[in-house]
């Protein structure tokens, strides 16, 4: 098995087509969907919507790839959560990007609501909080997950899956506070997460964050296993210097 884990989209559209051509994908004209011709699983690893321009389509795209033709993979992160509690009419606040991807929902007529509702509903429910991969010896899950809890499916470990491990306080500016966990972590397995934009793809141990911040105007990343190489691709959005971590 060979992989392609792919960053945080948030409806960057332009840029994962970008990034399939870079890691040489080509467009299937009968599938509308891009193969690699060596075999090569793409994985998603959440947060597809919000913020950026054109969230609906990525669901279309992802839904596509990996439930219609079985041919992806897919974890959910904290905005699929929370688009999908939306969907499901649960009352959530329309923040923190949600309302782009409700904006761009209610322009479509009501035949195509239902549809990308279902499909969306369909990924989500579909989907395993975090993906143990053998053969690539590596989990590949939103917010990263802790050593101790790989295996479990503990409430513990959706909440660490969805959010990282945050302590329950918040900085000044109402970032939650999280836990540096890759610091601990002594596992040979390799963790692919997301979740927190860094500039630069983040090793620590057998850790890497690769969510680049495309949506904050960085770039888009893939890591590739078991070449453990990655590869980005320069975002269209505006830069925002204030969304990136710090940590060293
Ligand atoms: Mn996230």
């Amino acid at each position: 098995m060979k992989i392609d884990v792919i960053g945080d989209i948030h409806g960057c559209l332009e840029e994962l087509h970008e990034l399939f051509d870079k890691l040489h994908y080509v467009w299937d004209s009968d599938k509308h969907i891009p193969i690699h011709p060596d075999g090569r699983i793409p994985v998603f690893i959440g947060d597809l919507t919000d913020r950026g321009p054109n969230s609906i389509e990525v669901i279309d795209l992802v839904y596509k790839m990996v439930i219609e033709h079985d041919y992806a993979k897919y974890v959910p992160g904290n905005h699929c959560n929370k688009l999908y509690r939306y969907f499901l009419g649960n009352k959530v606040k329309q923040q923190h990007g949600l309302e782009t991807t409700v904006a761009e929902y209610k322009h479509l007529n009501s035949k195509q609501q239902k549809l990308i509702r279902h499909h969306f509903m369909t990924l989500y429910e579909k989907a395993e909080l975090y993906l143990q991969l053998h053969d690539v010896n590596a989990v590949i899950a939103h917010a990263g997950i802790s050593e101790k809890l790989i295996g479990s499916t503990s409430k513990k470990v959706k909440t660490f899956v969805l959010y990282g491990d945050i302590t329950g306080e918040t900085h000044p500016d109402g970032r939650p506070v999280r836990r540096d966990w890759a610091q601990d972590y002594a596992g040979d397995q390799w963790i692919v997460y997301g979740h927190t934009p860094v500039k630069e793809p983040r090793v620590v141990n057998k850790t890497i964050n690769i969510d680049t911040g495309c949506v904050f105007g960085n770039k888009l990343t893939a890591f590739s296993l078991p070449e453990e190489t990655t590869v980005s691709v320069k975002s269209n959005q505006s830069f925002l210097e204030e969304k990136f971590s710090h940590f060293e």
